[in-house]
């Protein structure tokens, strides 16, 4: 048996804890909850492991369950330090790596709960495009002072890929998508561009976050 299990979905910040676990060489079992599609019934399925109904969800091998993609990244860096995917307590570049795990998930992640309905939060549809998108220019906004905040080398933190470079090559897909996110954070963009074609997942990103032709531009 599989040591983990992982809720996630094809195309959701999920992807990046799949990454994860596959560059670690740790082997889950998948359930597919495609919770962002409303109309899609698999998503209840991570309800077993998350109230709110959002993957990621990670049932640990002792049975604990973790939310929050943030954490679960972090914890699996702990877990696996050999695979040298995140930056140990001592490593200088921790207290960035904390910073900015926190970041991507708060300041930018987070607008997905409201930017895929805004229903949630607005009434009235004819003021959806404007919500829309001002969380856009707010997300370009953080993308950009995390482009400031950091000096890439081959990756974010210097020249180690770590779940960070995953966290961003992932989130990073989601709309307003690579084409501005580009504009906003050349040096982010130019990493991400790395982890996309970084050979160990050559196979692996067809199929868990297809692209097509446009996509970057949605
Ligand atoms: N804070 C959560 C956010 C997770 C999240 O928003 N997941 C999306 C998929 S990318 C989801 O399940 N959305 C469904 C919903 O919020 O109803 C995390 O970082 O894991």
């Amino acid at each position: 048996m599989a040591p983990y299990k992982l809720y996630s979905a094809q195309g959701s910040g999920g992807v990046a804890v799949e990454a994860a676990l596959t560059l670690m060489g740790q082997a889950y079992a998948l359930v597919e909850a495609m919770t962002y599609e409303p109309d899609d019934p698999s998503g209840d399925a991570v309800l077993a492991a998350n109230p709110l109904r959002q993957v990621p969800a990670l049932v640990l091998p002792s049975g604990e369950t973790l939310t929050e993609s943030a954490a679960i990244l972090i914890r699996l860096g702990e877990l696996h330090p050999e695979a040298g995917l995140a930056p140990g307590a001592d490593d200088p570049a921790r207290a960035a790596f904390l910073r900015w795990m926190t970041f991507v998930s708060t300041a930018i992640y987070a607008h997905y709960w409201l930017k895929d309905d805004p229903f949630r939060l607005v009434p009235d549809a004819g003021q959806h495009a404007a919500v829309n998108r001002r969380i856009e220019d707010r997300i370009l906004e953080c993308w950009g002072v995390m482009e400031a905040g950091t000096e890439p080398g081959r990756y974010i933190l210097g020249d180690t890929l770590t779940v960070l470079d995953l966290y961003v090559a992932v989130v990073s897909r989601f709309r307003p998508r690579r084409q501005r996110f580009a504009e906003a954070a050349p040096r982010l963009a130019e990493v991400s561009k790395r982890v996309d074609s970084d050979p160990r997942l050559a196979s692996f990103w067809p199929e868990r976050y297809p692209f097509f032709e446009g996509w970057d531009r949605m």
